[in-house]
This record gives structure tokens, C-alpha cells and sequence, in this order.
């Protein structure tokens, strides 16, 4: 009861905060209160008291969760009552137990685990809403979906819906590490680890279980598939049930990700040859413990034979030996094992055409089709290579017929923008989910697939490597919430439109007002795309940085190395030619309807030109525009998108809170800045590569702009940058370290009036130089290069924009920027651009 009251006035206080200051926090579970109408019919459909069947943890979370949903939508209580109520009331609880407590209420119809039911049953003038699970879990989510209707404005007053979810298997990865940081993650610090072990405050964890659970999100792997050893220490099996006992209220087991070579790291034996009974016993041993520990643990995650991790090869074993030896020791437990299909060999020798990295996961998995056991699943990656802007749909999903499959979605922004840029992800996840892999000439999308239903496998799914860490907003940039809330809604019903979920997740984030949800949706739906063309279009993959941070422009870091990410451009064309005939073939390992697309350029979709292919720049496209063209109009087309996002944010002034408001202008005005810089390097690389001019002369030719090089410089030097294509002009300018300031001063030559001043400069990791900008001698912006950038040096991620809105030039007017060295940060200098007030 102390628990129950506590969990109500935390929920209420989440949903209390003024209009004015919202810190993300809550997420889309604010319950804000409805508009005036919506509230009034509501008020009339939703009883005033609430009967809870079931003494359950999780049955009483589900019944905190309505009355804190009603008291803040509706601004009234949700009494608790212990016996039905005839004049009404929400009933909440099992199917069996409101079939056996309240016959008359219960629909008629069985309910899965997990499944619920929402209905509305009038007897006389009362009426009474039921909310019926096919277990707790499944109330609960009952009770979450019945809420999200009411906060959309929903009829609730002739309910009747049954739903269920659409796979076994809905799982979020955290690559958590033990000392607290997250690999690819940019929210922060991990909600579980801290320093080497379990935090000692876990209520960020529990809440996290609670956003979960409101998706349909069961189960949690909380360390990262880089697994250290150390998770299977005996010292940790107390840490894990701690983790565990938080987020069980909510229905979310925890799963850990685990080291193959253990058995020798930690238990100390001579060798982790799958084979070797000792090595079955110890796995055995590990799981039997954990178990003992936290009973209704989810299983394990395993990452063997790839990016360095030690797995079966060592012995000449196969995957499934791997993979059976640990399913093994979960088994009696009830316990999966999800075995990454991400398996790659990462020193391919790039000089020959024939090697193709896309072709791992298939080359490797596909020969061991049937010899898998029950309950592991094969987890693989939505595209064949690594989570780029556009990948086809692994060939793997089609290539396992007798294997348990789950798709790995990658919430975590590592090729977008790391939550720097916004960029929603759901359209990207439809396309393959939705993607008709035709196996056996039947349809065959890859979401019925993973979920069992297409070769009638028993467990399968969605598993998402999550995005959250303990930042106030869980993610760091608002907008990047998005993409957990899709995720999880996608996990439990693919079939959902990317308008849909965008749709609710704006409602229940930002509010209903029509306003808000044209702005916020659009954004939303179009950021894909508009990341896309900025990036790398047509099927070149994300041109970062690939050997570093895979955060800024790097158009070349791809190629000759043996990652494999490579696009082949050279000066005669771009693309990788992956058909059976000329190419790796790796077009070939498709089901034959959807190879025979893939193999030729005619019947290749353009959005996947060049992952297929390589062709001449001059190749024309279904439209008629040439490749080379369209690299140029679409990265511009890109940028000025993201320009038009702050535009369009700004028509939300005063319509949302103030903080949430000025966080996302903020980070879309960075994207904005950062879109030029990803433009302007990826045109100029393509033009020099294939010279071939812009036909609407933009590459190369930048109005307004004055570069730092030409300015009349006092102390700043001359630098190289590298990548060249990420400094304007010949490079940059920067002030040496322990200079106390340096100048560079540029001529206005243009004609009098009001300007904006944009500073194009570097703002590294290692420091936080200071600029201060003069007009005449007047002192017109100021600021301090203190971002977090994630790089040491000046390049494509450092690149940043600074603007100085509306001053007033006149001609012959000096501009000087002078900037003054921090640390090992050299205020560096990339040019100055002039241009007409927005
Ligand atoms: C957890 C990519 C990422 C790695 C990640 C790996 C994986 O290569 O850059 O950080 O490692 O994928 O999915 O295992």
C-alpha cells in the first residue's frame, strides 16, 4: 500500500509541472490535461472509480498508472474501490479472474499472454470500461493503451478491442558498460552501471521500465554485446537480481550480454571450446546461479566472431555449436539466447572487387539453417552491413527457415546525427519490415518472417539497440525520444503507419493541438529522408568518419581499408557492383524474385542504386537526372530541409513549454549548421572526384562567403585540414595553443544594411577556445567553443556554425574575429559568410 501511494505521487508529480518548464523527463507519459472538449466528453465516458482484480505487482502498477492518467488528463481522481461498484467503474485485472469475479463484464474470447482487451459495458445508465489482460503483463498494457486513446481526444464510450502482440520477442539492448558509459550511446550515462558495478540508486531504472512496459517492451539486456567477462562473476549475480527487481513491477525481465571465451576468463578452465563438456558444465553452473538469483531472467545475448570478440572459430566450431552449448545451460530455466548475426570479417582485402562484407551474415548463418536449437534465436541487423541511412533488408531473414530469427533495429543514432541531428527512424524500420523478401514466391515481409509466421517458427521478433542513459530526457535531444516510442510500437504492431505512431507519440509529447501535430509530424516523417540527402543518398551508405567517430562528413574514410563499407567511387563512377553476373553476388542471395530485381541496373530501385551497382556518373536515374546530378541537388535539397526544420520549430513558440522549445530549436539550429558543412564536403569531394560541374553552379561557388585563408591574419597560420573536403576553400586558420588570442579580419564590400555574420569554426573536444567578433570595432557576438564535440581534430565533426544575427554593415566596414586558444583547442577558423537576414 506505502509502495502503491508513493508510485501515485511520483506519477502526479511527473505530470505537474507548469507549462512553462518541462525537462523531457516524463516523456510521453505526461498525462498533460486534455483541451477543454476532448475533457468534457471524456469526463462523461470514464468512470470515477477503478476495481482491481489481482494483488499482483504489476496489476497494481497498472491501477497507479489509470488514476495518475486520470487525475492528470481530466483533473479529477480515480477512486480505488475493493468491491464492483454497480454504478460503474474500470475493472481491471485477468481475463480469468474478471470471468470468474464479474462474469457479465468479461468479453467473450480467449486472450493470449500478454494480449488485453478494452471494452465498455453499459448496464443501464452505468457503465464500466474492462480492462482485461491474457495475464498482469497484459493488463498493464492494457491499461497503457486505453490511456494513450484517452490523451488522443479517443471515444472511449463503445470500446471493443482486442489486441495482441505480434511477436514473441520484444527486447531492447543497452550497450551498457560496467565503468557507466554507453557504447553509441548518446543519453547519457547507463541507468544501471556505474564505476565497475550495480548504481547504487536505481530509480531511473525503474522508470525506464515503466516507459518500457508502456510500449509492450518485456525484456532488457542491460549490458553491452561487447561483453566483459566480469558480468558472470559470481559478485555480479546480486547486482544483476537488483537490476531485475526493479524493473519486474513492470513486467521487463533483464537479460545480459555475454563473453564466449568465459569459461576460460572466468572460470579459470583451459579452454571455451564449445565442444568440451567442461565447457557445458561450467555454462550450466553460470546459468543455474543466475537463475537461482533472478528466476524469470530473459536470457543472454551473444556477440562471438566479430569486431575482435573471441568465439567458436578459435576451435573450428560452428556457430550452432556456440550457440547450443549456452542455450543449453538456459534451457531448464526457460531461459533464449539471441547469437548476433553480425559476424564479419573486418581486415577484407579491399583490391579485390569480388570481396563483399554484405555477404557475411548470409555466408555464414545460411549453412547452418536447422541446426540451431529451440531456443536460440539468430539476431540480425536490418541491412546487411551496419545500420546506414539506406540498406537493402538482409537476405538473412529469407536465407533461415528453420531457425528462430529476430530483426535488430538500432534506435541509438550511431550513423544519425549521434542525437545531435533529428532524424525520426520509424519510415526507415517500415521499409524493412514491410520489405517482401518473396521467399518461395509467396509474400513474405521480412515483420512475419522474424515473428514466426512465415516458416512457422516458434519464438522471434523485434530487438532494439536502445537509446536511453540517464540524461533528464533519457535521450538528450527531445526529438530523439521518437524513436524508442517507435520502436516499441512497431515491436508490438509493425503494421502501424510511421503517421501513426508519429501521430501519437506528438499528442501524448508535445499536445494535441492541430498545430502542433502538422509541425511536429512533419518534421518527423520527412527528417529521414532529408538526413538521407545530406548524407550519403542512392545507396552510398553514411560517408562518415567509418574508422572513427561515425559522426561527421568523411567521404573517403570507407574506402581502402578492410571494414568493407566501401562505395567504390572513383573518377568514372560510384557504386558497388553486387550482382551475381559481373559483381560479389551478393544480389544472388536473395530469394530469386527479389535477386532478379537487385541484379540489374534498370529494375534496381534508385534509392539503392549505387549499393548495387557501380555505375558512371552519368548514369540516369528513373527520373531522367543523372547520378552525379542528383548527388549535388539532394544534398543541397537536404540541407535547406533542415534550415526550413528551425523555420517551421519556430511556429511552436508559445504553443509548448518554453524549455522544450528553446532545447530542440537549439539542436536543430546546430543541424542546420552541420547540414551545410555534410553538403558542401560531399559535393565538393564528388565534383573533384568526377569532374563534372554542377548544372545549377552551386558546388563550389559560395555567395557571401569570405575565407579565413583570405582575411588579413594576425598570429592565426595556415592549417591543413583532413578530410580536405571538410574546410572551405584551401582549409583553415588556427591561433597556436598558449597564444593568448590571434585575428582575422575580413573587408565588407557589399552594400549598406542589416546582415547576418556566420562564423564558420572548429570547436574540438580538447578545450573551449573563445571568439569575440567586431564590427568596426564594435563587439557584435561573442562565444566559447565548449560543445562536446566527439573529436580531437579539425574536421567534418568539429565544423561548426556560429551566427550573428542583423547587424548593420556599411561598406569598407571591418569585420575581425578574434579567438582566443583554450588547452589544446586553437580557435580555429574555417571562413566568415555575409548574408541577408532570414
Ligand atoms: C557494440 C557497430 C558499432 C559497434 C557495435 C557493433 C555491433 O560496428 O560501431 O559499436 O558494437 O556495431 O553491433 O556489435
Amino acid at each position: 500500500m506505502v509502495k502503491r501511494t508513493w508510485c501515485a505521487i511520483a506519477a502526479l508529480l511527473l505530470i505537474a509541472a507548469p507549462a512553462g518548464a518541462e525537462n523531457g523527463h516524463a516523456a510521453w507519459l505526461r498525462y498533460a490535461p486534455l483541451p477543454p472538449a476532448a475533457a468534457a466528453r471524456a469526463g462523461a465516458e470514464v468512470p470515477r472509480a477503478v476495481y482491481r482484480l489481482g494483488a499482483e505487482v504489476t496489476l497494481a502498477r497498472a491501477e497507479d498508472e489509470l488514476r495518475a492518467g486520470v487525475q492528470g488528463m481530466l483533473g479529477r481522481p480515480l477512486e480505488s474501490v475493493n468491491a464492483l461498484p454497480p454504478t460503474g467503474a474500470i475493472v481491471l485485472g485477468t481475463l480469468a479472474s474478471i470471468r470468474s469475479s464479474a462474469p457479465g463484464l468479461a468479453p467473450a474470447g480467449e486472450l493470449p499472454k500478454d494480449a488485453f482487451w478494452l471494452r465498455t459495458v453499459h448496464q443501464g445508465n452505468n457503465s464500466f470500461t474492462v480492462i482485461a489482460g491474457g495475464d498482469a503483463r497484459g493488463a498493464l498494457y492494457g491499461a497503457f493503451a486505453w490511456l494513450r486513446r484517452l490523451s488522443a481526444g479517443e471515444e472511449l464510450g463503445a470500446l471493443d478491442a482486442r489486441e495482441v502482440p505480434y511477436a514473441t520477442v520484444r527486447w531492447v539492448n543497452q550497450w551498457d558498460n560496467i565503468d557507466g558509459s554507453i557504447e553509441r550511446g548518446y543519453g547519457g550515462r547507463s541507468l544501471f552501471w556505474a564505476n565497475g558495478k550495480v548504481r547504487e540508486d536505481l530509480s531511473k531504472a525503474g522508470e525506464y521500465a515503466r516507459l518500457l512496459a508502456s510500449l509492450g517492451i518485456d525484456a532488457v539486456a542491460i549490458t553491452s554485446v561487447n561483453a566483459n567477462p566480469l558480468f558472470l562473476t559470481p559478485d555480479f549475480v546480486p547486482q544483476i537480481a537488483k537490476v531485475a527487481d526493479v524493473m519486474r513491477p513492470w513486467g521487463v525481465r533483464v537479460a545480459i550480454a555475454i563473453d564466449f571465451g568465459s569459461p576460460q576468463s572466468v572460470g579459470k578452465l583451459q579452454t571455451y571450446d564449445p565442444a568440451d563438456p567442461a565447457v557445458a558444465a561450467w555454462w550450466k553452473s553460470r546459468a543455474d546461479a543466475l537463475y537461482a538469483a533472478v528466476p524469470d531472467m530473459a536470457g543472454f545475448v551473444l556477440k562471438a566472431d566479430s569486431e575482435g570478440r573471441v568465439g567458436p572459430s578459435t576451435y573450428g566450431r560452428t556457430h550452432a555449436d556456440a550457440a547450443n552449448v549456452v542455450a543449453r545451460a538456459l534451457k531448464p530455466h526457460g531461459g533464449i539466447l539471441f547469437y548476433r548475426g553480425f559476424v564479419y570479417d573486418h581486415h577484407m582485402d579491399w583490391r579485390n572487387l569480388k570481396n563483399d562484407r554484405a555477404r557475411a551474415a548470409y555466408d555464414n548463418f545460411h549453412p547452418l539453417d536447422g541446426q540451431f536449437d529451440d531456443n536460440v534465436v539468430i539476431q540480425i541487423k536490418h541491412g546487411p552491413i551496419d545500420f546506414q541511412v539506406r540498406e537493402p533488408a538482409s537476405p538473412l531473414f529469407a536465407g533461415l527457415e528453420k531457425t528462430n530469427e529476430a530483426i535488430e533495429l538500432q534506435i541509438t543514432q550511431e550513423y544519425f546525427g549521434q542525437a545531435r541531428h533529428h532524424v525520426f527512424l520509424a519510415p526507415m524500420w517500415k521499409e524493412a519490415l514491410d520489405f517482401d523478401m518473396r521467399a518461395h514466391d509467396q509474400p513474405s515481409p521480412v515483420k512475419a518472417i522474424v515473428a514466426g509466421r512465415v516458416f512457422k517458427r516458434p519464438l522471434g521478433g523485434f530487438v532494439g539497440v536502445a537509446n536511453a542513459g540517464d540524461a533528464d530526457n533519457w535521450t538528450n535531444n527531445h526529438l530523439s525520444q521518437a524513436n524508442l516510442y517507435a520502436f516499441g510500437r512497431l515491436a508490438w504492431n509493425p503494421d502501424l503507419t510511421s503517421a501513426a505512431i508519429a501521430a501519437e507519440w506528438t499528442n501524448q509529447t508535445f499536445g494535441t493541438d492541430p498545430e502542433i501535430g502538422k509541425i511536429v509530424n512533419d518534421l518527423l516523417l520527412t527528417s529521414w529522408r532529408t538526413f538521407e540527402n545530406y548524407t550519403g543518398p542512392l545507396g552510398l551508405q553514411t560517408l562518415t568518419d567509418i574508422v572513427g567517430n561515425h559522426y561527421g562528413v568523411a567521404v573517403e574514410a570507407s574506402e581502402e581499408n578492410g571494414w568493407g563499407q566501401w562505395h567504390r567511387a572513383d573518377k568514372q563512377g560510384v557504386g558497388m557492383d553486387r550482382s551475381v553476373a559481373t559483381g560479389t553476388g551478393f544480389a544472388g542471395q536473395y530469394p530469386p524474385a527479389v535477386a532478379k530485381m537487385y541484379e540489374n541496373v534498370e529494375s534496381t530501385p534508385d534509392d539503392l542504386l549505387v549499393f548495387m551497382h557501380h555505375v558512371p556518373y552519368s548514369q540516369p536515374l528513373k527520373s531522367g537526372k543523372t547520378v552525379i546530378q542528383f548527388i549535388y541537388d539532394s544534398h543541397y535539397e537536404g540541407a535547406d530541409a533542415v534550415a526550413k526544420y528551425v523555420e517551421q520549430w519556430r511556429g511552436l513558440r508559445g504553443l509548448i513549454d518554453d524549455e522544450r522549445y528553446q532545447a530542440v530549436l537549439k539542436q536543430l539550429d546546430y543541424q542546420a549548421g552541420q547540414a551545410i558543412v555534410w553538403r558542401d564536403a560531399v559535393t565538393r569531394w564528388f565534383h573533384r572526384a568526377s569532374g563534372i560541374s554542377d548544372d545549377s553552379g552551386r558546388v563550389g561557388a559560395y555567395p557571401g562567403r569570405i575565407e579565413a585563408e583570405a582575411a588579413r591574419l594576425q598570429g592565426y597560420q595556415l592549417v591543413t585540414v583532413t578530410p580536405w573536403e571538410t574546410a572551405s576553400g584551401s582549409g583553415a586558420v588556427e591561433c597556436p595553443a598558449q597564444t593568448p588570442s590571434c585575428t582575422a579580419t575580413f573587408k565588407y564590400t557589399g552594400q549598406a544594411g542589416p546582415r547576418d555574420i556566420v562564423v564558420q569554426y572548429f570547436d574540438v573536444s580538447t578545450g573551449a577556445a573563445h571568439y569575440r567578433v567586431r564590427v568596426a570595432g564594435k563587439v557584435v557576438g561573442e562565444w566559447t567553443a565548449n560543445d562536446r564535440i566527439p573529436t580531437r581534430k579539425l574536421d567534418g565533426s568539429s565544423s561548426s556554425r556560429f551566427v550573428i544575427a542583423g547587424v548593420e554593415l556599411k561598406p569598407g566596414d571591418e569585420i575581425t574575429v578574434e579567438g582566443s586558444p583554450d588547452a589544446q583547442e586553437t580557435a580555429a577558423l574555417d571562413y566568415i559568410e555575409i548574408r541577408s537576414p532570414k
